[in-house]
């Protein structure tokens, strides 16, 4: 039976005609933050989530990733998808080593279903705490998931509100693999830059050298809004700065619910320079860093 599905009423469709970017990304170019939604006819939506999106598809994906000039993706199991993660697993299945794998698990799953991600190319488990998204579980929840996927060299990916952190300290700062934090820890980017909750973010990074910051999305989290996000990209600059070695940068595509407005992918690529104004700094962001985090073994 195909199933079909009738995205929000407020959903805003990712852009069709990405402009050609200004800036020119280097060979090696990681997009380390994207999903795919469905197609819902083929790998249909979760019944628990939270939001319906439009289709976005990997040939969607693959088109955007080759017009651009990236040359690999992460692909970030989508919430929408609950924990069926063969829409993702298609992608890198399709992709010819040129995808990772950021997937959703419940702590009962199987080390025969582990390895057979792993052998996909997944590389990590996200544990989503934003609750719009999804309800998240008790600590003891993900401490089952860990214990199975830290022997296998997997990494953690976190997805929170900055406001949620101190709540949520003592457990990720508990996490003995690699942590990657979606998003800069969503900062609200009308506190200052040097102020307590962003301080509290700097500090986790700062202290924790297995934390990794994704310094994606300024388009989401400003509020001066497009085209130059002014009131966000020093949040991203200050990250990179600080810790050039453990960030990592991604397009967000499609955008997941965003309201109001939807970015043009070109404009995306184009805000690199001001986040990472250095050739050897775009190197490690783009290239180096998710090469090491997400190619190499062991
Ligand atoms: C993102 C952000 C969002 C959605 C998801 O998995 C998801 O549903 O990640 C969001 O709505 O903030 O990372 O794309």
């Amino acid at each position: 039976m195909i199933s079909t599905f009738t995205m929000d009423a407020d959903w805003l469709e990712f852009n069709p005609n990405p402009s050609q970017p200004v800036f020119h990304l280097p060979e090696g170019t990681v997009d380390a933050h994207c999903h795919v939604f469905g197609p819902g006819s083929v790998f249909p939506f979760a019944p628990e989530r939270k939001y319906t999106p439009c289709d976005a598809s990997k040939q969607q994906l693959f088109a955007l990733r080759d017009a651009l000039g990236i040359s690999r993706n992460v692909v970030v199991q989508a919430t929408c998808h609950g924990s069926d993660n063969s829409a993702m697993l298609d992608v890198l299945r399709s992709a010819n080593d040129a995808a990772r794998g950021v997937a959703t698990v419940a702590p009962d799953v199987s080390q025969g279903e582990l390895n057979d991600m792993h052998a996909c190319g997944v590389r990590a488990v996200r544990f989503n705490y934003v609750r719009r998204l999804v309800d998240p579980e008790p600590d003891a929840y993900y401490h089952r998931i860990i214990d199975k996927i830290a022997p296998m060299g997997w990494h953690v990916v976190v997805y929170f509100e900055a406001a949620d952190l101190a709540e949520r300290w003592n457990f990720f700062t508990s996490i003995q693999t690699p942590v990657v934090v979606d998003h800069m820890g969503c900062p609200d980017v009308t506190q200052a830059i040097d102020g307590p909750e962003f301080g509290r973010f700097i500090r986790l990074m700062g202290e924790h050298e297995n934390f990794w910051s994704k310094v994606t999305c300024p388009e989401r989290y400003s509020v001066s809004g497009p085209p130059d996000f002014n009131d966000a990209v020093p949040f991203a600059r200050e990250v990179v700065d600080r810790f050039p070695d453990r960030v990592l940068w991604g397009t967000d595509w499609p955008h997941p619910n965003l309201k109001g407005y939807m970015p043009d992918d070109g404009k995306i690529v184009d805000l690199i320079p001001r986040i990472a104004p250095s050739a050897v700094l775009q190197r490690k962001l783009l290239v180096e860093n998710p090469a090491r985090l997400y190619w190499e073994e062991g």
